[in-house]
């Protein structure tokens, strides 16, 4: 017989911007621990931190911290207007501190509670992108010798004055601006479609038969392009086609895998279970992207791959900049094991975040690994963090040639 329940007896909310802005909540429990969850959500980052502080605090205080299904389902059911992602990313941060306090009480990295590991380390695949094609090749190259096997390679159109995932010279892209409103971009589908198949065949014939190559559309296709798209990049031998589609209607893959064979990757934006469903159910797709902090925590993305496992959709988590190092850690957790994980979504951090989010978790030879400290290995330093307040930032959006509003 285990001792009496620990009790949940602080949960603070840090928002800090060591070079981009993190939501972080931090759990503390009557026995001294200290359970760290990610609750970031690009350009909205306030909105969770007061839904955590004002409506999700006050709830938990008192409560058994090892109860961690059962205070998922208080939180999702208990809501009444439920789902939706400021309420799914509060849920899956409250649910990845809960699991860092589990592993610190057992002393057992989170991936041994979820079963064990399934695999000795996890695919990633990074971001390459150059405006032109040749400054494409040379970014593939540089991370090639970085030892990575996978690769998303996005370029400019020719003219736009701004795409998204490609930035011109100057630092790594981050796509979310400190701007205090969105920067407006102008896309053309219609250029993109003439000049995308190109640049992917290039990076192919650079490349060679074996490097993962993978491309993100960024949810701005009709069916119809997307199909043409589709089956103008089949020779590539891409991994994945990213986001073809807007996420919302689910039906209209179907047009789209009707036409094309190439690997179809979707959800980064999805945020549970339901709205993948008929996705995986009906075989549309052949990766599914959720986020462990979009979606409701580890405990909701085991259930998401679960269900893809059964019809053989395998799990391709979005682990942008804006996902923290904690929310990271949580995926590499479930990408050990679970046994359909394919592939781990990592852009990186500037140096900052890597001081700021002390991890265990660490990359080697095109692989990452979650380490084997206990719960999911990654202490935040508060001092750190507060020297760097929230500053605004907003992702862009994107008008027509005609001025009309597009999905960026
Ligand atoms: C990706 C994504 C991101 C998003 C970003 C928005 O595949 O990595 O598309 O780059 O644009 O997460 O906040
Ligand atoms: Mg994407």
């Amino acid at each position: 017989m285990s001792g009496a329940a620990d009790t949940i007896t602080a949960v603070d909310v840090l928002v800090t911007s060591p070079g981009r802005n993190f939501v972080t909540l931090k759990i503390t429990t009557a026995e001294g621990l200290v359970g760290w969850g990610d609750a970031t959500l690009n350009g909205r980052e306030l909105a969770v931190a007061s839904y955590l502080r004002d409506h999700v605090a006050p709830l938990l205080i008192g409560r058994d911290p090892a109860r961690i299904e059962d205070t998922w389902q208080y939180l999702y059911r208990g809501v009444y207007w439920r789902r939706g992602p400021v309420t799914m990313t509060a849920i899956g941060a409250v649910d990845l501190a809960l699991w860092d306090i589990k592993g610190k009480t057992t002393g057992q990295p989170v991936y041994q509670l979820l079963g064990g590991a399934v695999r000795d380390r996890v695919l990633t695949y990074t971001h390459a992108s150059g405006w032109e094609v040749p400054e494409l090749l040379d970014a593939i190259d540089a991370v090639r010798e970085r030892g990575f096997l996978a690769v998303r390679a996005q370029s400019g159109v020719p003219g736009h004055d701004l795409v998204y995932g490609v930035t011109r010279g100057g630092p790594g892209y981050e796509p979310a601006g400190r701007v205090a409103a969105p920067v407006e971009e102008v896309w053309d589908t219609e250029s993109y479609l003439r000049h995308a198949p190109g640049v992917l065949a290039a990076a192919r014939a650079h490349v060679g038969p074996e490097l993962r190559l993978l491309h993100d559309v960024h949810h701005r296709l009709t069916p119809g392009q997307a199909a043409r798209l589709g089956r103008a990049v089949e020779d590539v031998d891409l991994f994945w086609l990213e986001d073809v589609t807007p996420a919302e209607n689910q039906e209209v893959l179907r047009h789209v895998r009707h036409h094309t064979t190439v690997p179809l990757a979707i959800g980064e934006v999805f945020n549970t279970v339901w709205e993948c469903q008929s996705l995986i159910t009906e075989q549309l797709i052949d990766y599914i992207r959720t986020c462990v902090t979009h979606a409701g925590g580890i405990s909701h993305l085991r259930r998401i791959a679960a269900l893809a496992d059964i019809w053989q959709v395998k799990l391709g988590p979005h682990g942008p900049s804006d996902v923290s190092p904690v929310a990271l850690a949580a995926s590499l957790h479930v990408g050990l094991s679970t046994p359909n994980f394919a592939i781990q979504e990592y852009m990186g951090y500037e140096p900052l975040v890597h001081e700021v989010f002390r991890h265990a978790w660490s990359y080697e030879d095109g692989h990452l690994h979650p380490g084997e400290a206990p719960g999911l290995g990654v202490e935040v330093d508060e001092e750190l963090a507060a020297r760097f307040p929230y500053e605004a930032a907003y992702l862009p959006v994107a008008r027509r040639r005609d001025g009309s509003m597009t999905d960026w």
